[in-house]
């Protein structure tokens, strides 16, 4: 017959580690001759900012270099970088997205 100590061994053994999917920021890069304009509109487009937010962190990179645009999944992240560097090329724009593993 089971013993209690046995039951709970043999849940313990059954556990498995339940780990949070990594996450990736998603980094705008300053340069000198992306339009101010055209950023926020990227943040407010592809970032879910609103305007004032996103503003904000386009003066942050301005001024500091660049800045975080989200935290996403490997995909999304990659996805979403991708997708900017994409637009601001059809618009003949410098612009840079990148990712990093936080
Ligand atoms: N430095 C650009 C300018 O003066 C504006 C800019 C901000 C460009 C953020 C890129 O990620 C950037 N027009």
């Amino acid at each position: 017959r089971e013993s209690q100590t046995d039951f709970v061994v043999e849940k313990e053994s059954q556990q498995q580690a339940v780990e949070p999917p990594p996450q990736y920021k998603v980094i705008l890069n300053n340069d000198d001759y992306t339009p101010m304009d055209f950023v926020v509109l990227v943040l407010q487009k592809y970032f879910s900012k609103t305007v004032e937010q996103a503003t904000e962190i386009m003066l942050a990179i301005h001024y500091q270099g660049k800045g975080v645009c989200g935290l996403y999944t490997l995909d999304v992240a990659e996805t979403k970088a991708a997708q900017v560097n994409r637009y601001a090329r059809e618009n003949d724009h410098p612009l840079l997205c990148s990712t990093e593993r936080v």
